[in-house]
Order: C-alpha cells, then structure tokens, then sequence
C-alpha cells in the first residue's frame, strides 16, 4: 500500500470555518459534487463547513431529509439557501470555495477584502470541473490576483493523477463497499436478480442510441437485467416502439428485463454501483462513483457545444485504456464513442462481451491505481493550511 493512500491531512487538521458556494446549472452534478464534499469536510475532518445552493430542490433529489428552507443542520453541515442578495455584513469563512466557477456574491466579496485588509485573508478556491486531459495538471494549483481587491484565487482540478486534485474519496468507502450486503440493498429497492443475468444499472442523458443497445440487450448471448433510476433515459426509452416503462411495470423481452427504480438518495446510488456488474453512469459525480465501484462502466458524457466533449472522453480513455490490449482498448473506446455518439451499439454489445474478463480486470486495475492517490478533500485540506498572502 503506498504512503499516499490516506490522504495529507487526516482527521487531525486544524478546525476551519469553510463556505462553499454551489450554483445549479441543470441537473445533480454540481450540487452532487458540492454535497458530497461538504460532507466529507465536516464529518470524517471536522470542519465547520457552510453550503450554500440556490437551488433547494436539486439537494432535496439527491437527499430527501433537505428541507425547503433557509437554513438547515444537515449530515453536520449548514445548508443555506443562495439568496439573490447578500446581507453587507456576513461573517465570512476561513476558506471560501466557488464551486464550478459560479463566481460568489458581489458583497461577500468585499467582506472578504475588508478581511484582507485586516491582515488575515481567507482562502479562496475555485474547484473546478473534473477533466482527464493532460493541461489539467499545469493549470491545477495556479493562481490569480483579484484585480479589484488583491485576493488571492487559487484554481483546484480534480484529476485523475497524483499532479491534480484527485477525487472525492471517502476514508471509508472502499470498506463499505467491501462489506456491502448486495441481497439486502436489492431486497430494500424490491429487485430480484435473475441467477444468470448481468444486472446492469442505466443512468444516462436522452440518448437516441438506445434503440440500438435495447435491441443488443434483447438478444445478447448472457441475460440484461437493466435498473434504471427515474430520470431522462427513461424518455428516450419509453420512446422506442412498444414499450411503455413505468414503475412497477417492467418490460421484458428476448434476453431483456427492464425495469424502473425510483431515483435514490446519493447514499444509495452509490450500494447500485456496487451491486451492478455493469454501470452506464454520466456527468461527473456517477462517473467518479462507478470507478470507485471498480465494475465496469460506460459513460455518457456532458454534451458540449462544437463536440469538445468528445475531446475529454477521448482523454480518459486514453488514461483508463494505456497498456490494454488493442483488441480490448479498440472495443471499449468504440462502444463508448457510439454511445456518445448517437451510433448504432448493436454489433458493440456481444464484442464487448466477449472481452468481459478484460473489461473487469481494467476497471480493478484503475482502481487500484487511483486509490493510491491523495483524495480531493485532503488536498484541499493541505491547501487550506498553506500560508495565504
Ligand atoms: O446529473 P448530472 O448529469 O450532472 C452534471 C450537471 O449536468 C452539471 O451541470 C455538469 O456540469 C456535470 O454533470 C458534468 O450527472 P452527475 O455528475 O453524475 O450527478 C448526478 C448526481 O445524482 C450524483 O451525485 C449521483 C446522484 N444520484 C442520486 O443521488 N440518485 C440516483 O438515483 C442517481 C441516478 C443519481
């Protein structure tokens, strides 16, 4: 085991006071990401942490007990609704996170240089998108001078080598998951796996290539059993002829059993990763959660404009994929490419099959390599203890 696997700082950092602001742009990523962070700072470090989202019902998605109010103690953190207005005197924190580049408000930004001037400057990071592509790991650490204040902004990537961030990786995840009682979770969400079947979890954006992969699924060599949380796919599903998938009424045919599930809480989600033997995952937070479940998984990445997406899912691969064998890398980057891609996923399925074995080893062996990096929350931790200007 290397020296790197708990991160920099454990348990005994030094109590600070942190805010992390979190702005909704669509759907759970950013708020998921936030959340889980946020969780991991006050209950494995202690910290005194502060989220603030501005948009409640997304928190509320991912974890029920959240209420629609202003302010709330939840899993040890503070959630504060984001207000259009901030007050001029807000008591500012220690360390100050803008997540995703959501630029914090006007007003805390002054608190903030009154701070300064007053010779005890915060910490101000901005936590940027996960990215696997190779200028990652110049930009991460760099800073910036606010021009209007002389703060000191420092740019956090999270990634997937020892010179970035790394991940969000609970001290006690792999534990969990190691000791996860898989008939009991799919006893709770009212699942019985057939013995034989691969049982497959699908969390995707509309994606009009499953047509092809539903067809792939229907005579697949080795039963499908297909989970799949309440959410987008479920439209592009329920638009393919003859089927009408709703909860409680499955569709089975051929080699295919489909059923919904309610979405779960992000605790949750996580025992589905490790109960599935395959995970279609998206975004960013499901797609570091797979690899952390160490089966295999495809990932429907973010759409974004002029296809740079395409760019990113290439770099990844080209990291998860170096040193397999070009039968295997070539299968896998296919039906992840025709997955992305809107491509007919037919043939791809029963190839990829094959190479089963392989795929499974891959996705250990990743894992194994990325859990001797330091975990994103301990980097932050280490930055955070840094002497600011
Ligand atoms: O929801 P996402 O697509 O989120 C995002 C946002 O679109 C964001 O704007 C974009 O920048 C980012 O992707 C790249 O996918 P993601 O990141 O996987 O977040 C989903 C969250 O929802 C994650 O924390 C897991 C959680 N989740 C549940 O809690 N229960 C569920 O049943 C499911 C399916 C997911």
């Amino acid at each position: 085991m290397s020296a790197h696997i708990n991160s920099p700082n454990t348990n005994s950092s030094t109590i600070r006071t942190w805010d992390i602001f979190c702005r909704v742009i669509d759907n759970y990523g950013d708020i998921g990401v936030c959340w889980r962070l946020a969780r991991q700072l006050a209950t494995e470090h202690q910290q005194q942490v502060r989220l603030w989202v501005d948009d409640l019902d997304a928190l509320i998605r991912i974890w029920p007990d959240a209420l629609k109010i202003d302010q709330q103690i939840l899993a040890g953190v503070e959630v504060r609704h984001w207000p259009p207005a901030f007050a001029a005197d807000i008591d500012i924190a220690q360390v100050v996170i803008e997540a995703f580049a959501c630029d914090i408000p006007d007003a805390y930004l002054q608190a903030m240089a009154a701070q300064k001037r007053a010779g005890s400057a915060p910490v101000w990071i901005n936590l940027e998108y996960l990215s696997a592509e190779s200028w990652v790991e110049d930009c991460h650490g760099m800073t910036s001078i606010h021009p209007a204040t002389g703060l000191r902004k420092t740019f956090f990537f999270p990634g997937f080598s020892v010179k970035t961030g790394g991940l969000l990786r609970e001290q006690d995840l792999i534990i969990c998951r190691d000791t996860f009682d898989k008939r009991l979770f799919l006893d709770q969400i009212n699942i019985i796996q057939r013995d034989e079947s691969l049982l497959v979890s699908l969390f995707a954006y509309e994606n009009p290539a499953i047509a092809s992969l539903l067809a792939a699924w229907i005579t697949s060599p080795q039963p499908v059993h297909c989970l799949v949380p309440q959410g987008k796919i479920l439209t592009s599903i329920n638009q393919q002829p003859g089927i009408e998938l709703a909860p409680g009424k499955p569709f089975i045919q051929g080699n295919l059993q489909l059923e919904v599930i309610p979405f779960l809480t992000q605790r949750q989600y996580d025992q589905l990763l490790w109960a599935c033997d395959i995970n279609f995952v998206r975004g960013e937070d499901s797609f570091v959660r797979a690899q952390w479940a160490g089966k295999p998984f495809v990932w429907h990445i973010y759409p974004q404009e002029e296809q740079v997406h395409l760019i990113k899912l290439d770099a990844f691969l080209d990291k998860f994929l170096a040193e397999k064998s070009p039968e295997f890398a070539g299968k896998l980057r296919g039906t992840w490419h025709h997955w992305n891609e809107d491509k007919d996923l037919n043939n791809q399925w029963a190839e990829l099959l094959a190479l089963f074995p392989n795929w499974q080893q891959a996705c250990r062996d990743w894992h194994q390599q990325l859990v001797q990096q330091p975990d994103l929350a301990g980097q932050l931790l280490a930055l955070a203890d840094k002497p600011t200007l």
